[in-house]
């Protein structure tokens, strides 16, 4: 068995993941097997391959084909029940022409962690807008100024309850007025949040978009779940939702994706699919060969993101650091160091890292995310602590910076369009306010949407 492998929700409770799926019978139809917990059959496999067929190095290795990403030579596979994952992906590896092979991260129910505060029922609308957060990253300073109009911001997490009074009028919607999201859990496009309840699972999402809604008034929001109602979910889910986040009408050409991704999850583990993908969704290829992942080959996908990226169409990420308060955990894909994406980390009231915040050496930026303050399923509100809640203000913040000229843009073209998502990550970055007792830099909306120095007013 290889070893345990982890995509969790950043909240103050952590997901434990097996990495091995159940047993069972495999299901007969391979094209729409969903990926996931639970699945029948042993552990997925995710391979990329070179001049290697998949039905032949599957039929060699015991493999069952289950899907393709996309048009992309990355296929997912699955071990018999009871097969050992670390030794066949040894071997695949060392086939010719298997270009890489990871393991399908599976996720389970999340349990909540002694050393962070967890979840609670309360607030409300006027607690929401008056709570610490907004004043901290200086959102009242730009009031009215820049308020994401137009800036269609991402959040892939469990669904959003799109009934809930603060957020019913904030989704963002198809031509044809359906709300612009999708369920990569059931395969449907319903991305309701499951949960009437708030834990660890229900009601994550919801409380996240609640937060990126407050952040950028005018932005609306594309529900996105990749995980289940227990919080579960996996790589390829994910992998797949952000190349669909930046184009859902699967049309290159056409400006229907977002602008922004919000990502309060992520994996302990790296993967060459969530960096790829990561890099893809943020427009990070820029060597001129639209060959994203070096393998010597432009495939229809490739092809399909340059065309993407030449109009400008990709989208920010902001990823959750982790709550394991610690300074070498890296969670995936925020720890990459892709352009335009950004770990953040949790700060407290007090304008420091709470001690469950993760400060490993990627981790620049930082944002309130300790007893915060947002919507959950039911119309209700909720407490919540965690990285979970820090990313969403990023997100916000990023979204108002869009509705900016860039620096050297040009005042006669729509401006959203202007900026690549590595500026408007760094732009996070450099307009930022230092804070107390670590490198660590605080979101400062109004230095960032103004583009001043940050609020360095010293430490008490
Ligand atoms: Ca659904
Ligand atoms: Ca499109
Ligand atoms: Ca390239
Ligand atoms: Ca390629």
């Amino acid at each position: 068995m290889p070893s345990p492998s982890r995509l969790t929700l950043m909240t103050a409770a952590v997901l434990s993941l097996a990495a091995c799926g159940g047993g069972g019978s495999p299901t007969a139809d391979t094209d729409r097997v969903p990926a996931g917990a639970g699945e029948a059959g042993g552990a997925e496999l995710i391979v990329r391959l070179g001049a290697v067929d998949v039905a032949s190095l599957a039929a060699s290795n015991g493999l069952t084909v289950l899907d393709q990403f996309g048009r992309r030579p990355i296929w997912r596979l699955r071990l018999p029940a009871g097969g050992d994952a670390a030794a066949v992906l040894e071997r695949l590896r060392g086939v010719s022409g298997v270009l890489n092979a990871e393991l399908n991260q599976q996720s389970q129910t999340p349990e909540a962690r002694a050393r962070n505060v967890v979840w609670a029922i309360g607030g409300d609308a006027g607690s929401y807008a008056s709570q610490w957060g907004p004043a901290a990253v200086r959102l009242p300073q730009v009031e009215g100024v820049a308020p994401g109009t137009g800036v269609r911001i991402a959040i892939l997490d469990t669904g959003v309850d799109m009934t809930h009074p603060a957020l019913a009028g904030r989704l963002a919607r198809r031509a044809d007025g359906r709300v612009l999201g999708r369920d990569f859990v059931d395969g449907d496009d319903d991305p309701s949040d499951a949960g009437s309840r708030a834990d660890a699972g229900h009601g994550h999402g919801t409380h996240v978009a609640g937060l990126a809604a407050l952040a950028a008034p005018d932005a609306t929001l594309m529900p996105v779940r990749v995980l289940d109602s227990q919080g579960a979910g996996n790589l390829w889910v994910l992998a797949e939702a952000l190349a669909w986040a930046v184009d859902p009408d699967g049309d290159p050409t056409t400006d229907d994706g977002a602008h922004v991704i919000n990502l309060s999850l992520g994996t302990a583990q790296p993967t060459e699919l969530l960096r790829l993908i990561t890099a893809s969704v943020t427009c990070g290829d820029d060597d001129d060969d639209d060959d994203e992942d070096g393998d010597g080959e432009v495939d229809d996908d490739e092809r399909d993101a340059a065309v993407r990226c030449a109009a400008g169409h990709g989208a920010v990420v902001m990823a959750a650091a982790g709550n394991d308060g610690s300074d070498s955990v890296l969670n995936h894909p925020g720890a990459e160091g892709v352009p335009g994406s950004r770990a953040v980390t949790a700060s407290n009231a007090q304008r420091q890292l709470p001690g469950f915040a993760n400060r490993a050496s990627h981790v620049k930026l930082a944002a309130p995310g300790e007893q915060i303050i947002s919507t959950v399923p039911g119309g209700g509100w909720g407490v919540w602590s965690g990285s979970s809640m820090a990313a969403p203000w990023a997100s916000g913040v990023a979204a108002r910076v869009l509705g900016t000229l860039p620096p050297g843009g040009d005042a006669s073209r729509p401006t959203l369009r202007q900026w690549r998502p590595e500026d408007v990550a760094k732009r996070l970055e450099d307009r930022s306010a230092l804070l107390c007792g670590t490198s660590i830099r605080q979101l400062d909306a109004a230095a960032a949407v103004l583009d001043l120095p940050g609020d360095d007013t010293p430490c008490p």
